[in-house]
């Protein structure tokens, strides 16, 4: 791809189809929001749908960093890997949630999804780098774009998700119904340097 104008607006194409979001039935989870909220009505002024490349000027990358480590991640190499998720049809469902009156991406979530030849060729969803600003906690956002990537899984007839985190993030996912199963499944991981 060939470098971007730094000055030309970034486009709004979402990466995935935003339909896929407002067909989602709320109902079918067990969780409960007080005050009620939903992807249509994330809250007032903020709104849910699939990201986009004017993201990145909108705090998308910033907000990766209160995650993990992101680097330096320039808005070309930024738009490359927009691309090239793009071009993987039906595998990265990357949610965000904006505050409109301030322009900045203050949520996300990434569902990605595997296709596998166990199960009957049958696909498997993975949560992926979720995080929510810090000056937005109490607003139920976290459990909101969880329970509707969750949802997006399963509509997406993944036959299971699962995911990673760190301890004390445990009791959270389990009250949006992930379950530890110590039994059956360990995660392990060889990090490779510099990573
Ligand atoms: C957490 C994230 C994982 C992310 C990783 C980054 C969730 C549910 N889990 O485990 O998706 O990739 O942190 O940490 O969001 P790392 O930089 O140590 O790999």
């Amino acid at each position: 791809m060939e470098s971007q104008d730094e000055s030309a607006p970034l486009s709004n194409e979402p990466l995935y189809n935003p339909h896929l979001l407002q067909r989602l039935d709320m109902a079918k989870c067990k969780t409960r929001f007080d005050p009620p909220i939903s992807p249509n009505q994330p809250g007032e002024g903020l709104i849910m749908r699939p990201l986009c490349p004017a993201d990145y000027d909108k705090g998308f990358v910033q907000l990766l960093c209160q995650l993990t480590k992101v680097g330096e991640v320039s808005r070309n190499q930024f738009l490359r890997r927009y691309a090239t998720m793009k071009e993987c049809p039906n595998t990265y469902y990357v949610t965000v949630i904006e505050d409109m009156t301030t322009s900045q991406i203050v949520a996300s979530a990434t569902l990605v999804v595997e296709q596998k030849f166990i199960h009957d060729c049958a696909v498997r969803g993975r949560l992926e780098d979720v995080v929510v600003s810090d000056d937005y906690r109490g607003k139920q956002l976290g459990k909101l774009i969880i329970t509707v990537v969750t949802l997006l899984a399963q509509h997406l007839n993944c036959y299971k998700i699962t995911l990673d985190c760190k301890d004390t993030m445990i009791p959270f996912y389990s009250r949006l119904g992930y379950k530890l199963e110590p039994c059956s499944s360990n995660y392990m991981q060889i990090r490779f340097e510099n990573s």
